[in-house]
This record gives structure tokens, C-alpha cells and sequence, in this order.
């Protein structure tokens, strides 16, 4: 079975990234950052340092249940080794952050010998038809075939916009006219994938919300249509996530987890001013694979989500 390595990216550019993740999560101003004055005595960590963990955990969108678990694990964690010092502390904190971010750190497994199919779903403006274009890019430095599909018929510059990208990659794009039924766009591209070989295929969608039933209908149908061609299509079904809106993405995420079955989620944005703690809300919450994280507007901003990378930027420590 092929699996998508998980840092094929070599090193030098990884840690270009590692910076513009931590730039980014810098850039939202509520990075997480004990400040330096707090006490911590032999015995106990005292109170006001768990509320400003805490008080910084929920300003980062950590959220109550993981923010309570990183709180009750540094408190059991007291009464077995002391804490005395802000390193240890630190270090308690990192170990507690990465636990919870490395259960959702799964690469997809590619499926052997056929087409696999990656649906992108998700809001308007999350970031799919960007996503869609760095995933090319990406897959095709893996030596595989990649193909994408116009999926998001409701604009026509939708259209032009996945075409663009299928341009820049070099990779062949299937689209319809605008207006099109999209699970006939999408099952259209499979047949072809399957005849050219391709190994995946990257079907765009249009954005809806989760409350937009007849949208989320047509998301089911899209599914049940391709399922007629492999019953095990789509292989993934990745939610975009734009990280910068908050706890507002866990609600978003269980909703299309509930409607449509995600498979896989890629959080966008955390160069901009996205906190990062949403995603230990979704860890906590969802357990949903963590893919990829977009870090940027270009094809190269894209990158497999690493739980001890993420947690050290969000920290401002390196990699070790
Ligand atoms: N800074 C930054 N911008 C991003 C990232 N991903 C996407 N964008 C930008 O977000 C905007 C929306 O991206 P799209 O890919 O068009 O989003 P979409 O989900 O396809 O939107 P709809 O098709 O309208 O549903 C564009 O301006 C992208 O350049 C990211 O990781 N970082
Ligand atoms: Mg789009």
C-alpha cells in the first residue's frame, strides 16, 4: 500500500516552514507565552500560574475540554515529579501538548493500484481551491499522477480559478460549464482518472455552511454517484478549515463530520491570525486525522501537520 510519506519535505525547507508557522502564530498576538515572573515553589505550582496556563490556553481557541485536560495532566503530573522550575514546567506543558496533537498526526494511506479520490469540503472562502492546488503540487513531487476536477460549478471564475492552478502544475483539470451538476463533473473526471491511470484525484466542491441542507444534500450525492464507480470513493473526504475563525470551527467540523463523514481535515491560515489552539479543540473533540496545514497563499505553503513541530512553534521552541 502507498502512504504519503510523512516529511517528504526535505530539511532546509522544513525549517523554512517551521518559521513561517511560528511567524504566523506569532503574528496573532495571543501566542502562548507564561510570563516570566510567575513563582513556582517546591511545592506546588501555584494557583495564579494554572490560571494564566489556563487563561492563555483558552485565549489561544484551545478550548474548555482540552485546556481542562492540559490542566488536570499538569496537576497529576505535580504529585509524581516536582515541577520547581518554569523549565520544567515548560517541559511538562510541551509533553502534555504534543499527547493530545500525536493520535491525529495520520497521513492518508493511498489506496494500490487505482484512483484515489480526495473530496474537498468545507466553507466558502476556507481556502479548498487553494488547497486543492498545493496538494498537486505536492503529490506530483511524489512522482504520482494527479488530476483535478472542477467541482465547484456555482462560479464560473471557480472554474478558471482550478484551472489556473491546473495550469501551473501542469496537471489536466475536468470542468463542465458553470451551472453544471457537480456529482456528474466529478464522476466524469473519475471515469477519465481511472482510463489516464491517475493516482489522485482532487475533486474541488463550492463552499456551503453546514446549515444549508440542500447544499449539504448535494454533498451526499456527489458521494453516493462516484460510489457507483468504486464503492470505497471518495477515499478522503478533507474538510478545509479556516483556523482563523476560532471555536467556530469545531462546531463547522462536527457538522460536516455529522452530514457528510469527513475523513481528514487541513487547517488553512495559520500564517495569518489564526491563535492555533483550535486544533486541540478538534484533537480533543474529533479525532479526526490532522492531514496537512496551509501556511500561505502559494503552492508551496502547504505542509503534512507534524504534532511536535506545531506544538513547538505554538510554544516558540525549536524542533528538536
Ligand atoms: N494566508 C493564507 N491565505 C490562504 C491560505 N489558503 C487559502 N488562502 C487564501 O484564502 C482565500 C480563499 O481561498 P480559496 O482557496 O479560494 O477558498 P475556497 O474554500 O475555495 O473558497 P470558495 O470557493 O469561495 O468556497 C484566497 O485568497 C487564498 O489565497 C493559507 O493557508 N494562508
Ligand atoms: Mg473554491
Amino acid at each position: 500500500m502507498k502512504t504519503v510519506e510523512k516529511t517528504p519535505i526535505n530539511t532546509n525547507s522544513r525549517s523554512s516552514m517551521f518559521r513561517k508557522l511560528r511567524e504566523g502564530l506569532k503574528k496573532s498576538g495571543n501566542k502562548f507565552k507564561l510570563s516570566p515572573s510567575l513563582r513556582i515553589t517546591d511545592n506546588d505550582i501555584a494557583p495564579e500560574i494554572l490560571q494564566e496556563i489556563e487563561a492563555q490556553l483558552l485565549s489561544c481557541d484551545v478550548g474548555l475540554a482540552a485546556t481542562n485536560e492540559i490542566l488536570g495532566n499538569l496537576i497529576s503530573r505535580q504529585s509524581k515529579t516536582r515541577i520547581s522550575s518554569p523549565e520544567q514546567l515548560r517541559i511538562a506543558l510541551r509533553e502534555d501538548l504534543i499527547k493530545i496533537l500525536t493520535p491525529v498526526q495520520l497521513p492518508m494511506e493511498l489506496s494500490p493500484d487505482k484512483t484515489f479520490v480526495i473530496l474537498m469540503v468545507g466553507t466558502n472562502g476556507a481556502g479548498k481551491t487553494t488547497t486543492v492546488g498545493k496538494l498537486a503540487k505536492y503529490f506530483l513531487s511524489q512522482n504520482l499522477k494527479v488530476m483535478l476536477a472542477a467541482g465547484d460549478t456555482f462560479r464560473a471564475a471557480a472554474i478558471e480559478q482550478l484551472h489556473d492552478w491546473g495550469k501551473r502544475n501542469s496537471v489536466p483539470v475536468i470542468s463542465q460549464h458553470q451551472g453544471a451538476d457537480s456529482a456528474s463533473v466529478i464522476y466524469d473526471a473519475l471515469v477519465s482518472a481511472r482510463a489516464r491511470g491517475i493516482d489522485i484525484l482532487l475533486a474541488d466542491t463550492a463552499g456551503r455552511l453546514h446549515n444549508q441542507e440542500h447544499l449539504m444534500e448535494e454533498l451526499k450525492k456527489i458521494i453516493r454517484v462516484i460510489r457507483k464507480l468504486d464503492e470505497h470513493a471518495p477515499h478522503e473526504i478533507m474538510l478545509v478549515l479556516d483556523a482563523g475563525i476560532g471555536q467556530n470551527g469545531l462546531l463547522q467540523a462536527e457538522e460536516f463530520k455529522d452530514a457528510v463523514g469527513v475523513t481528514g481535515l487541513t487547517l488553512t491560515k495559520l500564517d495569518g491570525t489564526a491563535k492555533g489552539g483550535l486544533i486541540f479543540a478538534l484533537a480533543k473533540k474529533l479525532g479526526l486525522p490532522i492531514r496537512y496545514i496551509g501556511i500561505g497563499e502559494s503552492s508551496d505553503d502547504l505542509q503534512p501537520f507534524l504534532a511536535t513541530e506545531f506544538v513547538d512553534a505554538l510554544l516558540e521552541t525549536e524542533s528538536t
